[in-house]
């Protein structure tokens, strides 16, 4: 289903584009068939995935932690009491203990890696009490301002699904791993990944995450938001905890395809600030940009030639409620 919005910047259309945009609940997969679908094993469940290392068991693939640069080996990296999922699902700090999450009956949150020759888009998902049989889960692309809804069967025959321990036991994460083709990034260049969470016959979204990945000089990049205690920022005072760093994710889930002029262990970091919002759409301007170091990743060499520049995000918050 595509949904056509007002392209940005029409005049006289401002109230109709800063609408919340419904999510039809007819397009929504409810979470507990898609569980179901993974108890009762089917033909074309990507079982592959399944074998992704794990070291630490916190649900988190060690590639996609190499991504992250959490650590691969302790589930819970800045020993808050709070697994790195768990972090992930509730947008709170995995590198940083005086951050943690708040009370919250469900929450969402997505991370991305590549592996396998494709691009993995994984959903968080944090459920107080483990209720999940009347969650519905929404996912979907914005791209050139487009909402494409991505269908249920789709999920259903592509996603992996995988259970975590929560810091609460009683409470549930679930990671879904939804893969998609490289070339859909390289084709339009930039577009966000949206994921909704509701319980069944409210209508209403509670939750709502979203995520960028864009390509740059042929490699598809996540821009990861750079949360308090990430690698580099130990001397930047203030600057902690904004803006976001460009980390690379080729589909091989390793360096193929990274120009050789590439730096090795530093990654490009921007600040950005907003210059102007309709409807779910931001348009950031970048503000700084700079490779930093302390990373197990790379740097394109002109990093800081974006300053000025400005590209659209994705308000994960403009699905909420409605
Ligand atoms: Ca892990
Ligand atoms: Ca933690």
């Amino acid at each position: 289903m595509t949904k056509r919005l007002s392209p940005l910047g029409r005049p006289g259309r401002e109230g109709a584009v800063r609408s919340r945009w419904p999510i039809p609940v007819a397009g929504l997969a409810v979470l507990g068939a898609v569980l179901a679908g993974v108890m009762t094993p089917r033909g074309e469940l990507n079982a592959a995935d399944l074998g992704s290392r794990d070291a630490d068991g916190d649900g988190l693939s060690d590639a996609q932690e190499q991504v992250m640069q959490t650590s691969v080996f302790k589930a819970d990296t800045d020993g808050d009491g709070f697994v790195d999922t768990e972090e992930a699902a509730r947008n709170t700090s995995a590198y940083s203990a005086l951050e943690t999450p708040l009370p919250a009956s469900m929450d969402i949150g997505m991370v991305a890696r590549g592996e396998g020759g494709s691009i993995h888009s994984v959903v968080v998902i944090y459920v107080e009490g483990g209720n999940l049989h009347d969650k519905e889960l929404g996912f979907g692309f914005v791209i050139d301002n487009n909402v494409i809804e991505v269908p249920t069967w789709y999920l259903l025959s592509t996603a992996t699904i995988t259970l975590a321990p929560a810091s609460d036991p009683a409470d549930a994460l679930v990671l879904i791993d939804i893969p998609f083709s490289a070339q859909l990034v390289h084709s339009f260049g930039s577009l966000s990944i949206y994921a909704t969470l509701s319980s069944q016959g409210q209508g209403a979204v509670s939750a709502a995450a979203a995520m960028q990945v864009v390509s740059v000089d042929g490699v598809v990049h996540w821009v990861m938001p750079a949360q308090n205690g990430i690698p580099g920022m130990g001397n930047r005072g203030g600057l902690t905890g904004q803006g976001s760093v460009y980390a690379p994710i080729p589909a091989d889930g390793g360096s193929g395809g990274l120009p050789s002029e590439w730096i090795p262990g530093e990654i490009c970091y921007q600040t950005t600030q907003v210059v102007g919002m309709q409807g779910g759409i931001v348009i950031q301007e970048v503000i700084t940009a700079e490779c930093i170091s302390g990373w197990d990743s790379y740097c394109k060499p002109n990093c800081a030639a974006s300053v000025g520049s400005t590209y659209t995000t994705f308000d994960p918050g403009s699905l909420v409620g409605g």
